[in-house]
């Protein structure tokens, strides 16, 4: 039982908190001697799609060189930029997703070796949240398929075999359960088929207003666990009980959380609190 992740770098805790740090470690890995002496060369910009909110690594095309995904929050879609090997890239094409996408988690979740995209769309306050599912092919991105969120307002996702049955899964963090967001979010589990359909199989409390969501097995009894920042401050653990359900959250009281720095550091804290 293991999750999946672009971010092979850190193997205890990864997803969106620490997506952010792990880029910028394999770029300095990459350019360090040459950064070191030099300092920063000029930034290199790239055009990508309207309001761009998140970005995800991971080959996407199969040339065994990092491809950069971008999250366009106005444009509803993705932009990919293909790595040439050199720091460069080439101005992808743009793949749909739903309405108000929030974040991409790249991930093989239907076990073909090519990585495939998730993506948790907002849609508006008003109405239901999605996940759209890009499956790759040899040819490209499939055209996504859409499933329910779980609830309203999804901002993150992790991917991994929370149930163990061998298929990918998803736990999607939601920071409402209604129209009006006056309740605390919740967390769903959606059990994955293997095939890249996802169905929620429940919901679970995860703090007063969740904003970043973590997976990994942080008791080390093989469970798939999840650590949950809360916008307000602190970090619940949820930990895993191996059949995609989860333990009553343990919350690590801190202050508000003012970046996804800061929200790597608590996760890492919680993690050390637990018995
Ligand atoms: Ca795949
Ligand atoms: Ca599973
Ligand atoms: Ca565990």
């Amino acid at each position: 039982m293991k999750a999946e992740s672009s971010n092979s770098l850190i193997p205890r805790a990864y997803g969106g908190s620490l997506r952010l740090a792990a880029a910028l470690l394999i770029t300095l890995a990459l350019h360090g001697a040459a950064y070191a002496s030099r300092g920063f060369l000029p930034a290199v910009n790239y055009g990508v799609g309207k309001q761009p909110l998140q970005v995800a690594i991971g080959d996407l095309n199969g040339d065994r060189r990092p491809d950069l995904v971008v999250v366009d929050q106005q444009s509803n879609d993705l932009t990919l930029l293909l790595g040439n090997g050199d720091g460069t890239f080439s101005a992808g094409k743009s793949l749909l997703v739903g309405p108000v996408p929030q974040f991409v988690a790249v991930a093989d979740i239907n076990a073909d070796g090519m990585l495939d995209l998730v993506v948790a769309n907002a849609v508006g306050y008003e109405n239901y949240g999605t996940v759209s599912v890009l499956l790759n092919g040899p040819t490209g991105f499939h055209q996504a398929a859409t499933y329910p969120s779980g609830a309203y307002y999804p901002r993150a996702l992790v991917v991994g075999d929370f149930d163990g049955d061998g298929a990918s899964d998803l736990v999607v963090m939601n920071q409402c359960v209604d129209t009006d967001c006056h309740q605390p979010g919740v967390v769903a589990f959606l059990k994955g088929d293997g095939k890249g359909s996802f169905q929620v199989m429940g919901t679970y409390a995860a703090g007063q207003t969740p904003h970043d969501i973590v997976g990994g097995d942080y008791n080390g009894d093989g469970k798939l666990d999840l650590a949950v920042v809360d916008f307000g401050g602190g970090v619940s653990i949820l930990l895993g009980n191996g059949d995609g359900s989860f333990q009553s959250p343990v919350v690590f009281e801190a202050g508000p959380v003012s970046s996804k720095v800061v929200s790597a550091i608590l996760i890492m804290m919680a993690i050390s609190t637990l018995p």
